[in-house]
């Protein structure tokens, strides 16, 4: 082999074993065995040589040029190792290190306080009721025996919205809904949520109510009595006082408001009841609301107030939950502060 031939040899060899990419291995062979290549120019040249040296400068640059292929090829596996070595190193993973725990969602306080209350009367035999939150005059007053003039309606700061409509202010209009479409037996519940232009820290302008009412015929208030006084003690304690005062409500009469003994410092009977902020002293707290149900009412709906009586009852249920869990502001329920709502469920 001649020195030049040596020489190339030599430094292309070289370049393989120094090269450390991909690409720069695929320019290296390009440059060498290519279309112009310094192999393949050489070979070209082959022509030029006299006829005996051909053959022995033929078979050299052959060899040569198999020699580079063979070593581009061992080089490139070489360097595919490498790199394949190296991202293992890089990207282990630490399978010991713990894990990013997701925090599990729980029950909103009302969410749980709203399902005792309804589990209490599923096991009594009510069933639950629904309606739109959007309603009119007639349903949300007119039928419940609120006239256009009673002062009932001033109490009742409602929010309006287009067309005569307005938000309800209480569950009660599903009530009338429900009577207008079916007949006695009835006994019923109407959980969610009423709107009136409140707020405070015990006033909000959205909360939730839970009312129900009881249609038969020959239902007495002492049936009322009866069901709401097993309803509060489920809920409370079996233990807990319950008082029935005299009361008004347009869509019930006689009208009663329910007192139980005050959860805070143990009612009448307490030493600390005096000074007791809950109860303000009285050892009660008022509770619900209900009554036997309006014979205008059923006038309404078109049931013969001579054939039929019924019940009825409501309650707030931010009131319940904030008596239950001792929150003092009624617009915790509704800030979504984390540090609030991990306490409960
Ligand atoms: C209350 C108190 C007393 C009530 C009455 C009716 C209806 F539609 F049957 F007449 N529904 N709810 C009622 C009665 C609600 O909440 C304090």
């Amino acid at each position: 082999m001649n020195d030049s031939l040596e020489a190339l040899r030599g430094e292309v060899l070289e370049h393989i074993q120094k090269s450390d990419s991909e690409k720069e291995l695929e320019e290296l062979r390009v440059g060498v065995l290519g279309r112009s290549g310094k192999v393949t120019l050489l070979l070209r040249g082959l022509k030029d040589l006299p006829a005996e040296e051909r053959p022995r400068a033929g078979e050299q640059l052959n060899q040569l040029r198999r020699l580079v292929e063979e070593r581009i090829d061992t080089r490139l596996v070489a360097i595919k190792e490498q790199s394949r070595e190296r991202a293992l190193k890089e990207e282990q993973i630490d399978i010991t290190l713990p894990g990013t725990r997701w925090e599990r969602g729980r029950t909103h306080p009302l969410t749980l306080v709203i399902d005792e209350i309804v589990d209490v009367f599923l096991a009594m035999g009510f069933e639950i009721a629904r309606g739109p939150d959007i309603e009119d005059d007639y349903y949300n007053f007119e039928a419940l025996n609120i006239p256009k003039d009673h002062p009932a309606r001033d109490m009742q700061d409602t929010f309006f919205v287009s067309n005569g409509r307005l938000l309800r202010t209480h569950t009660s209009p599903v009530q009338i809904r429900t009577m207008e479409r079916r007949k006695p037996p009835l006994q019923v519940i109407v959980p969610g949520a009423v709107y009136r232009h409140d707020d405070d820290a015990t006033h909000s302008p959205m909360f939730h109510q839970v009312e129900g009412f009881m249609v038969d015929d020959r239902i007495a208030l002492s049936d009322l009595k009866g069901v709401l006084s097993h309803f509060l003690r489920q809920i409370f304690s079996q233990e807990t006082g319950v008082r029935f005062r005299p009361s008004f409500f347009p869509f019930t009469e006689p009208s009663a408001e329910i007192d139980i003994q005050c959860l805070i410092c143990g009612g009448e009977s307490s030493a600390a009841r005096q000074t007791c902020r809950v109860c303000k002293g009285s050892g009660w707290l008022e509770i619900m609301g209900a009554g036997m149900i309006d014979p205008h009412v059923f006038k309404f709906v078109r049931y013969d107030p001579e054939k039929v009586s019924g019940f009825a009852f409501g309650m707030g249920v931010e009131r319940i939950a904030m008596l239950k869990y001792g929150i003092d502001d009624i617009r915790l329920f509704f800030q979504n502060d984390l540090r609030f709502l991990r306490q409960f469920g």
